[in-house]
């Protein structure tokens, strides 16, 4: 029997420099939770998102804390084993019933389990210390203290960011990172469990599923926990039910000693389960249950029961789900490299992805509503893989049930990111058992695809000067191409492992070559104008990204510095990066004007527009190298906090336009104009399973509409695939860079080609007319272009911080109208939705320097 402990828990700090108010306070606590969020409920402190309250909580790393509860657990039956499961401690505890020592765990990944069978006293004589129950106690040693303590220990190790989170298996994000706050936690961040079972109980189950031909098999691998000696001879069976119903059914008998078992099931003409886009997502439930059975006197042969439990009693029992599906991960070398190319039940997978960080800087606050939230932002942008990254946590079983039933592709990091990790005892055992863990947990997922081993680690010894810092100190090289790809091959052979992320597939090569398997491109956006990532045709980029701030009501309601600037002090401390700002400002100077600090709201949309317009040419580019270039997953989806960063949806959960222009360029059907042997090549890209046979007009206009030029081509683009048609030189020869545009369009597909940047082009800021009005369940903006209009916007949230607007992102060509939805309850004049502020182009940013006047 599991029962979640549902005790009330108070807090009381015990050590470190807390305020006066705290000291010998206690607090009430939720479990999960952690220190910042029970401060938080109870008013002790102020919200750690706003302003500069991350500086101020500093303390709360330095402190050590104590978690207390009164169990009130009956005394064991004759026979019956009681434990307490912790699901997550975060992190470097001491655990305590009554006076007994249960343990002193420090990884925040690994489930800790804890007997008190004996200490509970026997059937009707409680030995409980304290009348009434016993008491439960979590010591947290102050987090930061403890990490330093332990890189101290290991000897210190090569990390970015401030502090030495490599030293300690807690989610390394928490520590600060280039988008996070520096807000260290402490807490019980997984749920409590009491578990009584007596004989056996299930002490793993992992099932692999795989396909041969027209069969789905799944193998459930179970670890049967029992007190060692003689025991009970044990039946294990496996119940598998179709999407349609359909039964299938297996057991095993388990004798009287036996601990590791396999029960197998074979599902003919199996429903495959398929990435988004490609198929559908069927999944099997699946019910494992283990029973004594009456008799001892049993076959040595399985048998087969038509129910879980024929003639025994059931001791324990799992659920889930599953699916069938093959993958594969082909880096065959060939003509270009080594390429990267993930095939899903043999069909070679486009990745449209995205890197996924924890949702929250606290992270037992995202529940299933959120990441269901989070999720769809994913599918609706186009995506059909999330990269959950490794300087975060394995996400909760909701995440990966979600992407299961989404079809979104998983690719999990094991938990290293951008650090050297020592690679002795004790944390090569902590590593192992998390990764164990966290194996088996996720092995039933039909959307998990590919394990990878750490985050920049292969890359950072390589470039980053780790060799001569760490002498001859371990670095997490053996995890990576030794101990993970073992345990993987032991654990679960059944999905591809990629030893890092960046890596080239063969150690003597850098392990961020483009050419060979896959590459962050970071050179834009640190160092380089956007426009260089037509640089290079990688085969498979995981990670590439350009920053922007979140949108205006994510921002205004988190920094409300007067006056607010783009480095006024709050707003600061919501710009992580090193030399954010600076970039921006590079990044932008060659396209737009940059409107000036005071002019705060145009420097908003400028650093926005400048984000979605580089991720959107950086996508274009990659896609139009398709299948030479076989995916691309963009850094990142989401934030865990309110801050300018690389994220598309921002920490409040709105989209940004960069959501728009990701949508945009992961369309099943994309063109594109990109350079192509000193002239022009149109990019038709179909990532669809029937051939794209169309006619493309392609036209060059001037920015009144006249049409300078005109071809029409026919294209035929076989399923999954990509072609580049050469541009007539009529086309783009003897051009008005300032005035002309080419439009090429196939139906409601359009790409546009400029000759010139933006702040060189005579884009007129005005319309020709602009409309608003209720409509059932919102508002409908009607926009005509007098001049063509680029990257048009509405900034919806600046009206109403709960309005959304179906598109953005759009370029009107001249004359030409849209109708943009909004979706608001707010009662409202409907001009709101029209002010210049909110009605945004890049129009207003070329003709400087009366921007905020520019609409009229
Ligand atoms: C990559 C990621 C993160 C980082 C991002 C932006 O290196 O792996 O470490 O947040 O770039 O700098």
């Amino acid at each position: 029997m599991r029962q979640l402990l549902d005790e009330p828990w108070v807090l009381t700090a015990t050590d470190g420099a807390v305020p006066d108010v705290l000291r010998g306070v206690e607090v009430a606590a939720t479990v999960p939770g952690v220190v910042h969020t029970d401060l938080l409920a109870a008013g002790l402190i102020p919200d750690p998102y706003l302003d500069e309250n991350e500086a101020a909580l500093q303390w709360i790393g330095r402190t050590a804390w104590r978690y207390r509860t009164r169990l009130h657990l009956s005394p064991p039956a004759p026979g019956e084993r009681v434990e307490l499961v912790f699901a997550g401690l975060d992190t470097v505890a001491q655990v305590r019933l009554d006076d007994h020592l249960l343990g002193t765990p420090s990884n925040m990944h690994r489930t800790h389990r804890y007997d008190v069978t004996d200490l509970l006293g026997d059937e009707g004589a409680a030995t409980a210390r304290v009348p009434g129950g016993h008491d439960l106690v979590v010591d947290l040693t102050a987090p930061l203290d403890a990490a330093e303590a332990m890189s101290q220990a290991q000897g210190p190790r090569v990390h970015t960011n401030e502090h030495p989170f490599n030293a300690v298996r807690k989610m390394a994000c928490n520590f600060g990172w280039d988008w996070g706050p520096d807000l260290v936690t402490a807490g019980i961040w997984r749920p409590v469990l009491v578990e009584r079972w007596h004989t056996a109980r299930l002490g793993s189950v992992r099932p692999l599923a795989t396909v041969d031909g027209t069969t789905g098999r799944v193998e459930v691998h179970v670890e049967v926990a029992r007190p060692a000696g003689e025991g009970a001879t044990l039946s294990l069976a496996a119940s598998l039910t179709a999407p349609d119903g359909t039964p299938y059914l297996a057991s095993v008998v388990v004798g009287s000693t036996g601990s590791d078992v396999v029960v197998a099931l074979d599902v003919p003409q199996v429903a495959l389960w398929w990435p988004r886009g490609y198929g559908d997502q069927p999944l099997y439930d699946l019910v494992v249950s283990l029973s004594s059975l009456s008799s001892l006197d049993t076959p040595d042969t399985p048998d087969t029961p038509d129910t879980l439990d024929p003639e025994g009693h059931e001791l324990d029992r799992w659920q889930g789900r599953t699916g069938f599906r093959t993958v594969t991960l082909d880096t065959e070398p060939d003509e270009h490299g080594t390429p990267f190319v993930l095939s899903v039940n043999h069909h070679p997978v486009l990745v449209k992805g995205a890197n996924w960080i924890p949702d929250d800087a606290f992270p037992h606050r995202v529940d299933h509503a959120r990441y269901a939230t989070r999720i769809v932002d994913a599918v609706e942008a186009g995506m059909n893989l999330l990269r959950v990254w490794g300087g975060g946590i394995y996400e909760s079983d909701d995440f990966y049930d979600l992407c299961d039933e989404q079809g979104v592709l998983v690719w999990q990091d094991f938990l290293f990111a951008c650090a050297a990790y020592a690679e002795e005892p004790p944390l090569r055992g902590e590593v192992v058992a998390e990764a164990t863990e966290a194996v088996t947990r996720l092995s039933p997922h039909p959307s998990l695809v590919v394990w990878n081993g750490n985050n920049e680690n292969l890359w950072g010894h390589e470039d980053w000067g780790w060799a001569a810092q760490l002498g001859d100190l371990t670095w997490g090289r053996g995890y990576y191409l030794e101990v993970l790809p073992e345990l993987l091959a032991r654990l679960d052979p059944t999905r591809p492992y990629s030893p890092g992320s960046p890596w080239s597939f063969d150690e003597q090569r850098h392990p961020n070559d483009p050419a060979h398997g896959t590459t962050h491109l970071w050179d834009v956006w640190n160092t380089l104008d956007h426009t260089h990532y037509r640089d290079s045709v990688p085969r498979f980029v995981s990670e590439f990204g350009y920053q922007g701030p979140p949108t205006w009501a994510t921002l205004t309601q988190a920094v409300h510095d007067r006056p607010l600037t783009p480095t006024s002090p709050a707003m600061s401390s919501h710009q992580k990066a090193i030399g954010g700002d600076d970039k921006l400002n590079r990044g932008i100077a060659p396209h737009l004007h940059r409107p000036p600090d005071d002019r705060f709201d145009d420097w908003h949309w400028a650093m926005q527009v400048q984000q979605a317009r580089a991720v959107r040419f950086g996508l274009e580019h990659l896609r139009s190298w398709h299948p030479v270039c076989s995916g691309a997953i963009v850094w990142q989806l989401n934030d865990c906090w309110p801050v300018t960063s690389w994220a598309a949806v921002d920490g409040d959960g709105r989209r940004k336009p960069l959501w728009f222009a990701l949508r945009h360029a992961y369309a099943p059907r994309l063109l594109s104009i990109q350079p192509r042997e000193g002239g022009l090549g149109l990019a038709v890209g179909n990532d669809t399973d029937e051939a794209w046979v169309t006619h493309v007009a392609v036209r060059r206009l001037d920015l009144h509409g006249d049409e300078r030029a005109l071809t029409t081509l026919a294209v035929e683009v076989a399923p999954r695939s990509t072609v580049t048609v050469p541009l007539p030189v009529a086309l783009w020869s003897d051009v008005d860079p300032a005035r002309d545009v080419l439009v090429a369009q196939a139906g409601i597909q359009r790409a546009l080609w400029f000759f010139a940047e933006d702040k060189d082009l005579a884009l007129a800021p005005g319309w020709a007319s602009t409309r608003a009005e209720r409509v059932p369940g919102g508002y409908d903006v009607h926009l005509t272009a007098a001049g063509l209009q680029r990257d048009v916007c509405l900034l919806v949230d600046k009206v109403d911080p709960d309005a959304t607007v179906d598109d953005g992102m759009v370029t009107l060509l001249p004359g030409e109208s849209c109708t943009l939805h909004v979706t608001s309850d707010l009662t409202v004049a409907p001009e709101a939705w029209l002010a210049p502020s909110v009605v945004r182009s890049t129009n207003q940013l070329v003709s400087a320097p009366d921007l905020q006047g520019a609409h009229r």
